[in-house]
């Protein structure tokens, strides 16, 4: 199947750290979910094409609040507006055990609560192993019935030979296959990214 995909217009519409300051209910979104540093504003930046459109930083715990950019693309002729979510990240451990805390409950009652969310990237590290944060965020996911889809990031870091090996051990932590997952990293194409964006915001409600 051919895919055209084209991005119209792109704006970020709020930044949240409470999820009733989050946009209203309606518009279908996807969140992108990892811990600090794992290149959560670079894939959003990629997705966008917008080189600075999401605030990334080598320092990691910069983003704390929930980001929701609303995006306007065309998918094979039709118009879709969607929200894409960049989540503050979770794991790192410089912050305060306190507000630690308040991220991931603030992430599980937006998993638990939030009805127009159809889908979460949970992205991992490629060269990592998923650990309890992760697997804890999959079988919330599960529970509450939220499409989860695992993205590899960082994928330039490693040879080009090792990739399908670390794709089917990354995928066997998860309890998955390894074309299951999906891979970002520089140079690589966002096509199949968004073809499942738009698979998962085009399921009816
Ligand atoms: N080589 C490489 N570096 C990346 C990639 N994605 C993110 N980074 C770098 O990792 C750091 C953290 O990225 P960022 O997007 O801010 O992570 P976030 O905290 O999850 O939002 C930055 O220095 C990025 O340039 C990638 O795909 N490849
Ligand atoms: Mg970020």
């Amino acid at each position: 199947m051919s895919s055209d995909i084209k991005i119209k217009d792109v704006a970020l519409h709020s930044s949240a750290t409470t999820l009733q300051a989050l946009p209203a209910e309606g518009i279908p979104e996807i969140a992108i979910i990892g811990r600090s540093n794992v290149g959560k504003s670079t894939l959003l930046n990629r997705l966008t094409g917008r080189k600075k459109l999401a605030y990334t930083s080598s320092v990691p715990g910069k983003t704390q609040s929930f980001q929701s950019y609303e995006v306007h693309t065309t998918y094979n002729g039709e118009e879709h507006l969607l929200h894409l979510v960049d989540l503050p990240g979770f794991g790192y451990a410089k912050f305060a055990k306190k507000k630690r805390e308040y991220i991931s409950r603030l992430t599980v009652d937006y998993i638990m609560h939030r009805h127009c969310l159809r889908g979460i990237f949970l992205l991992t590290d490629i060269r990592r192993e998923p650990k309890e944060d992760e697997l804890s965020i999959q079988s919330l996911t599960y529970e509450n019935g939220v499409p989860l889809v695992i993205v590899l990031t960082k994928a330039d870091k490693i040879k080009k030979g090792e990739l399908k090996k670390r794709q089917k051990e990354v995928a066997a932590a998860y309890a998955l296959e390894a074309e299951d997952l999906l891979i970002t990293g520089e140079k690589l194409s966002t096509t199949s990214l968004w073809q499942q964006i738009h698979l998962l915001t085009a399921l009816p409600e």
